[in-house]
């Protein structure tokens, strides 16, 4: 559970390989935050395969997901915008298949508090 005003998210064990059939759930809870925007430094996953999702609120929930980032995005200098979420709770997903283990991503955060 994530509740600084800012930091640092990564996938497990970055920046070495991830694990595959990973299932890992990442939940955001800022006191008096506006909202909070992520900024990527990396990301290299599966493309199809290891994905990112994330959406509002303090409960995960692929049904309510905003977007899905996957692929090798730093390689192709194809990093992904910023991400900026309205309020003080969010939550990512971080899924992988049975094979391929690539790097994964690296992203901080920064709440907004006006
Ligand atoms: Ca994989």
């Amino acid at each position: 559970m994530y509740d600084e005003p800012s930091g640092i998210i990564t996938s497990p064990n970055y920046p070495n390989p991830y694990d595959n059939r990973l299932f890992c759930t990442y939940l955001m809870r800022i006191h008096n935050a506006r909202s909070v925007t992520f900024y990527f430094n990396d990301f290299t996953t599966e493309i199809s395969k290891d994905s990112l999702e994330y959406g509002l609120g303090y409960e995960a929930d692929f049904a309510s997901a905003i977007d899905l980032i996957e692929g090798n995005l730093t390689t192709q200098n194809a990093i992904p915008a910023p991400i900026t979420l309205d309020g003080s709770k969010a939550w990512f997903i971080f899924s992988t298949d049975r094979n391929i283990r690539l790097k994964g991503f690296e992203m901080v955060y920064f709440a907004g508090k006006s």
